[in-house]
């Protein structure tokens, strides 16, 4: 597009696409390129540091050095990190070659105020064809509003000669995040492979985004339509907006709208589905095709579509799409909004300096989808690579429209909801006397009814409503009926009470310990991980930091957990009040196990080198509290509990002014027993990262493993792995998988030295955590596989709100299998085997046909779906006989 904008305005300027890279083919490369081009820009998608120039660069430079062809041949970088490439990148990188002296090296895309070698990019005029029509949809994961917008497409591509095209973009979050649909039709074929950036018409299906200030209306071009889904009055508008906004509707004659979507979509039986509204309402506003005709093909669609589920869903869809036809409401803009009153200043933030300063300068940004403004030296701080922890509680996303609420009086104070909540978003409390005391309007507390904290504390379950995710995992796992389900508006006031019990409300050690109870008075050092709603992964990573977040390192293999885990600059994992919490890095997928082998053997080697340290310190020193402190440090070297006070008390005991201990302080973060993990999904530790993780437990050293098993490469949609049951249907076994699971936990018993365990912590809470504690008590390598309702396997009954009830279905039929190998307890003449499940009860074809995962080979493959269900349950039997024998064999 730029070249054809350029030459038609005489410039003489050419673009060579290297289809085939390898093998390089200098001959036909210089065939290409006119002997008449004088300078060249090579663009490499990639960034190799160290070498002399990026590898299609250094190709050319060969390619014309070796032919003795004289061209002044310059290289860039763009489109790293995903980043869009649009018109306004092309014509910098011509202005470039323009110049006398062009930057040999450059970089595209990016503000680089540190090496400047990014390219100004200046406004760029509009290269799309003429007459296409661009139009931009901001959605919330999950709203419908992706769907609608391919459904639009296809409408107008199927019923016009109009050409099309679609982009969809998101954020990192698994659910609840941003999506923004890019849609272009228009009579001339479209050659625009980049973001729209000016559209004729935007539409904000999310309220939310007005209120925190998004710039979407920045988007649309001059006298173009911007609609935005409300329920609000023109006067609460017109608050809600930001002076910014205002000023941009103004002086660009941007037509505003309004619709109601919300209300709307309840009134037509459709509940929160605001989408076919919403969809309706842009037809009629952008007139691509003659309304009716319109409104018609949406019907046939959503006939199409529903009519298998009754043809009340088909009328329900077609009155919410006659009522968005006609439900927007053009506001008039007035002129006060050219010079409006600026906006009132921004709650100042409060917390570690390090993390609010990241806050405010790059997660904020990030989080409006403005990140791509960021200078590279908003990222100075961050240079090594290292962000600080606890950004997540800044996110306050408040996606949910529906929370959790406590009810005290039916509470039996069991802590199971906080222990099942993926997004630790409901949490147990014990409050003093001046904790009560100081406690804000609208906090509930009940007497502690039994255990130490009777007539002592007095105990809250409280709820962040802003950070909720709405999953109803809680309410659905309590067993007596003390939560239920309210909207979140009406939930608004709990937010400062939980802010108060985070804040101001100390952790009661008395009460803390490794049940599933105690655990929860322990504060999750993992919390508002942007998983999905609901999801196991998320928590049991938080219960793990509830058992030693304080002295944890995690490696992450890549997959969904190292998303939610610490996507950008959002770090769910966080510090406790003294600032201690895991310390967490994702590398790669495949060498997830190396790279936290090597973060172990690297604390170990500054450990071991201590210990000779504080040993000599022990022996040479006078000072008896010293040696004593020394001597204990040294005691409990390898006690994962006992170091950690040890640890405090040596701290305390040496003399920063005598050199020895002034080298053992150097470093004394190192000083403590850590408790090393490594984190992944079954794509990595079945398939992709096998041999390092069998490596790692191979090394005998004291490491430990959690597989957050969902039985599919969960993070990219729902691949195969060898996880994956005979019988599931996933992407790769679209016909159901013809072979069983591979039994990874079997094949580590084998080693006799490794821990092994199998869990499913909504089946057995109290058998999870008894695994995870072993696990590290263990002094060698140990694996535990979790098992992991995933929002892949399509739960038919609750979805993702049932996944721990899930687990115990799944445990209760035979379908996973409860069990812990504990070399430990052989060496104390315990037996090394324990299988906590109980024989399968009959229901395994029930669990199975619960979930879409197996339910919908049924439909696609009915026979195949008999043979291959029986021939699962056979295996799981088969399974269960043989673990249930392993107790003899590894007595
Ligand atoms: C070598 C390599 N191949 C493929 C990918 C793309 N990728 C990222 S996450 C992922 C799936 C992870 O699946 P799993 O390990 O089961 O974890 P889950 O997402 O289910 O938690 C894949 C294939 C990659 N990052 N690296
Ligand atoms: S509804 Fe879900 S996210 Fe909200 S508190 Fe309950 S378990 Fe946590
Ligand atoms: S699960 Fe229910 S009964 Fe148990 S602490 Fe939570 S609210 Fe109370
Ligand atoms: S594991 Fe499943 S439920 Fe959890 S974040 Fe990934 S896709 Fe969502």
């Amino acid at each position: 597009e730029v070249i054809d904008y350029l030459t038609a305005k005489g410039e003489k300027v050419g673009l060579v696409k290297v289809r085939l890279y390898r093998p390089f083919s200098a001959e036909r490369l210089l065939a290409a390129v006119p002997a008449t081009a004088k300078k060249i820009a090579v663009l490499d998608r990639t960034k190799e540091p160290g070498a002399y120039a990026e590898p299609l660069h250094l190709d050319v430079l060969s390619a014309f050095a070796e032919a003795k062809r004289e061209a002044t041949i310059i290289g860039g970088r763009y489109g790293l990190g995903s980043k869009d490439t649009p018109p306004a990148s092309v014509f910098a990188v011509y202005e470039e070659l323009a110049k006398d002296a062009p930057k040999a090296r450059f970089t595209l895309g990016i503000n680089d105020d540190v090496t400047y070698l990014s390219l100004e990019e200046k406004p760029a005029p509009n290269t799309a064809a003429e007459g296409t029509k661009e139009c931009k949809f901001w959605g919330l994961g999950g709203d419908g509003t992706v769907g609608a917008n391919k459904n639009s497409i296809k409408i107008i591509g199927d019923h016009t000669d109009k050409y099309v095209q679609a982009y969809f973009q998101y954020d990192s979050k698994k659910t609840g995040g941003v999506t923004i649909s890019h849609l272009r039709f228009g009579d001339s074929p479209i050659r625009s492979p980049y973001y729209i950036n000016q559209a004729d018409f935007v539409a904000c299906h999310t309220p939310a985004y007005i209120t925190k200030g998004f710039k979407i209306v920045n988007d649309v071009k001059d006298g173009g339509t911007f609609l935005i889904n409300c329920q609000w009055s023109p006067e609460e508008l017109e608050q809600h907006l930001s002076a910014d906004s205002k000023k941009y509707i103004h002086d660009h004659n941007i037509n505003l709208y309004t619709i109601n979507a919300i209300d709307l979509a309840k009134k037509v039986g459709m509940g929160k589905r605001t989408n076919t509204i919403l969809q309706s309402a842009f037809f009629a506003l952008a007139k691509v095709l003659p309304p009716e005709d319109a409104m018609q093909y949406m019907k046939d669609a959503a006939e199409h579509s529903y009519l298998k589920k009754g043809q009340d869903v088909v009328q329900k869809n077609w009155d919410a799409i006659d009522a968005g036809a006609t439900a927007f409401v053009k506001i008039d803009v007035p002129d006060s909004w050219g010079n409006p009153a600026p906006d009132a200043a921004e709650k100042e933030l409060a917390g570690r300096p390090d993390t609010v300063e990241m806050v405010e300068n790059v997660l904020k940004p990030i989080n409006k989808m403005d990140g791509y403004s960021l200078p590279v030296s908003a990222f100075e701080p961050m240079a090594d690579g290292v962000f600080p922890n606890g950004a997540s509680a800044y996110e306050k996303r408040g996606v949910a429209t529906s929370v959790a609420e406590w009810i005290p009086e039916n509470c039996i104070q069991c802590n199971q909801c906080s222990y099942v909540c993926p997004h630790s978003t409901i949490r147990a409390f014990a409050l003093d006397e001046g904790e009560q005391a100081a406690a804000p309007e609208g906090m509930k507390m009940l007497d502690f009814k039994v255990g130490p904290g009777k007539d002592k504390y007095q105990f809250a379950i409280s709820v962040s409503p802003l950070d909720c995710m709405g999953c109803g995992v809680c309410v659905n796992t309590c067993p007596s009926n003390a939560l239920k389900m309210s909207s979140s508006d009406s939930q608004m006031d709990q937010q400062p009470v939980f802010d108060y019990c985070v804040d101001q409300v100390s952790v009661k050690k008395d009460l803390v310990d490794k049940t599933v109870k105690g655990s929860q008075f322990n504060p999750p050092l993992l919390e508002f991980p942007g998983s999905c709603a609901g999801c196991a992964e998320s928590t049991y990573a938080r219960l793990i930091t509830q058992l030693y977040g304080d002295h944890m390192i995690v490696s992450n293999a890549t997959g969904c957990s190292s998303i939610w885990g610490g996507a950008g600059a959002t770090s769910p994992y966080t510090v406790n009040k003294e600032g201690k919490g895991p310390a967490w890095a994702n590398s790669l997928f495949e060498d997830g196990a190396e790279h936290g082998l090597g973060l172990y053997y690297g604390q170990k080697t500054i450990r071991d080198a201590l210990k000779d340290k504080v040993a000599h310190i022990a022996e040479s020193t006078d000072d008896a509290a010293r040696k004593a402190a020394c001597e204990k440090w040294l005691e409990t070297y390898d006690n994962g509990e006992t170091n950690q006070d040890a640890t405090e008390a040596l701290i305390a005991a040496l003399d920063p002014n005598c050199p020895d201990c002034a080298a053992v302080l150097a470093q004394k973060d190192y000083l403590n027993k850590k408790s090393c993990w490594i984190f992944g999904g079954d794509g990595w530790a079945y398939d992709i990262g096998f041999g390092g993780l069998d490596h790692v437990l191979a090394t005998g050293e004291d490491i430990n493993i959690f597989v957050f098993d969902t039985e599919v490469y969960s993070n990219t949609g729902g691949q195969a792995s060898k996880a994956s049951n005979i019988g599931q249907v996933a992407q790769f076994a679209s016909a159901g998988k013809a072979l069983g699971k591979k039994s990874l936990s079997e094949i580590m018993m084998q080693y006799g030295y490794v821990y092994v365990a199998q869990v499913a912590m909504g089946a057995n809470p109290a058998q999870c955590i008894k695994a995870i504690t072993e696990a590290e008590a263990y002094p060698g390598p140990s694996i535990i596989i979790g098992y992991c309702p995933c929002e892949l396997h399509s739960i038919s009954q609750g979805g993702m709100g049932s996944c721990q009830n899930e687990m115990k279905k799944a445990v209760t039929c035979g379908y996973w299998n409860l069990f812990r190998y504990n070399p430990a307890a052989k060496a104390e003449g315990k037996p090394a085997f324990t299988l906590d499940s109980k024989q399968p009860k009959p229901g395994y074809r029930d669990f199975i046909m619960g979930e879409a995962r197996y339910s919908a080979l049924t439909r696609s493959f009915p026979e195949r779906a008999e043979t291959l269900f029986k021939q699962a349950e056979e295996y799981a039997n088969n399974r269960y006989e043989r673990l249930s024998k392993l107790g003899e064999l590894y007595k």
